[in-house]
């Protein structure tokens, strides 16, 4: 490892902890080690989680040192309690969580000044060290996530994002043709996001930004939640037994929204957020469309027309900066639609990266040639059709955690995170100019 990577993989690891610190100590002991929901774990599991990756990771594994805590390692194994179960096992309290992940750091920034590069491809390019970079930030956007959930006065500073400024089209063509999808070049894309494979995309029109509240309002107003013609039967089903009528957060009086403990009206034109991906395609359908595929998604996001190459980010290959999208909980709410002209791609599809993570309609699987590194957990496991793809990150998600290659994933039922989405169509041949 270069003295360069080195010292941008310690700052980022500083930084990262510092938003860590933030989530964890905005709130009391009483509040870190409560469940806020079924669906979360308390915020000192996902603490003391965060370190006990490191430990495996970096400390045992890449630098080969002695334990610091063998035996709590099953407790923080994501596999073997799922979160419902979490507030009953006997966790590390706050106090002791807080001085675990600090001696697990001091000894992993150990390990970042020793280790030799040695051929290990976990140890290449610093890729073990990228990869805790964006476990933590993950679990950051996690932590945020049950924030939300939190009931309570507002403990986190809001900060409000970029007015819009752009006036966007309503939707973009994407020429036909093959595209590069995934990538061999990424230092830190994870084994899903690999290997790069070209793929043969048909002309299609893509939504030039996020669906907004107020689309989202027409499609409540006209009964869309009320019409199982949109839901199709399994999505149906689900939206009578979770009683769905408005995204999560969307209070009763159907005017506002409670964000962070903040109740406030609610912005027609930001992205909606804290949709399912059934709702999302009921809407697609209620409005005559489809979700994008995910291939389509990551061309609209990263093919450049001049060059025919696939780009690290719709504005370039520079990493994303402020001007570019609304990421890494700067703002802790989408931004309106028009508000990162910068971010745009070549073909104008804005806000592709950041404010919302985005459904798409496809399943989640690996790419053709894909190889489970470093280990079947993180991927593999999720590959087949319980799980739905989704992209672009949101405003919580941290620049380390996201790119245009980078892919998340849920159940369809899932909207405690931050999702919302944006449709496609087919292209008519006599739309192709
Ligand atoms: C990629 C967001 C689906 O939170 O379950 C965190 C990331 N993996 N710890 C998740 C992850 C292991 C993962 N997602
Ligand atoms: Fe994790």
């Amino acid at each position: 490892m270069s003295p360069d990577i080195r010292l941008s993989v310690a700052a980022e690891l500083e930084r990262t902890r510092a938003r860590t610190e933030t989530l964890t100590e905005a709130v009391d002991d009483t509040d870190l080690i409560r469940q806020h929901s079924p669906l979360m774990s308390p915020l000192v599991w996902d603490l003391a989680h965060v370190g006990n990756q490191e430990e495996l990771w970096l400390v045992r594994d890449v630098g080969g040192r002695e334990p610091v805590r063998r035996d709590i390692d099953e407790l923080y194994d994501a596999f073997k309690h799922p979160r419902r179960d979490r507030p009953a096992l006997p966790l590390l309290n706050p106090a002791e969580a807080r001085a675990y992940v600090r001696q697990v750091r001091d000894k992993a920034l150990d390990v970042l000044d020793s280790v030799r590069m040695d051929g290990r491809p976990l140890v290449a390019d610093g890729f073990a060290f990228g990869m805790i970079v964006q476990h933590e930030q993950q679990h950051d956007e996690t932590m945020l996530a049950t924030h939300q959930l939190r009931t309570g006065p507002p403990v986190l500073a809001e900060d409000p994002p970029p007015p819009a400024t752009a006036k966007i089209k309503n939707e973009v063509l994407i020429p036909p043709g093959p595209f590069t999808m995934g990538t061999d070049v990424e230092p830190w894309a994870l084994d899903n996001e690999r290997p790069a494979h070209q793929v043969h995309v048909p002309a299609f029109f893509i939504d030039a930004a996020p669906v907004t509240n107020a689309r989202y309002a027409e499609f409540i107003a006209a009964g869309g939640y009320d019409d199982p013609r949109w839901w199709g039967e399994d999505g149906w089903a689900y939206r009578v037994k979770a009683g769905l009528v408005a995204p999560a957060h969307w209070n009763p009086d159907g005017e506002t929204y409670t964000r962070f403990g903040r109740t406030e009206r609610i912005v027609p034109d930001e992205p909606v957020v804290h949709v399912c991906w059934y709702e999302a395609r009921a809407f697609a359908r209620w409005a005559g469309r489809r979700l994008p595929t995910e291939a389509e998604w990551e061309k609209a996001a990263r093919f450049d027309p001049a060059t025919g190459r696939s780009r690290r980010f719709p504005w370039g290959d520079d990493p994303p900066e402020a001007r570019h999208a609304n990421l890494g909980q700067r703002h802790l709410r989408p931004a309106p639609a028009g508000a990162y002209p910068e971010g745009a791609s070549p073909l104008g599809v804005h806000q592709l990266i950041g404010d919302v993570w985005e459904w798409t309609s496809s399943d989640f699987h690996g790419y053709p040639g894909f190889r489970a590194f470093p280990y079947r957990e993180y991927s593999e496991v999720f590959f087949g059709p319980d799980h739905k793809v989704l992209r672009g990150g949101s405003f919580g998600t941290d620049a380390a955690a996201c790119r245009g290659t980078f892919r998340n994933w849920d159940y369809p039922i899932r909207r405690q995170i931050f999702s919302g989405f944006r449709c496609a169509r087919d292209a008519r041949p006599e739309e192709l100019a």
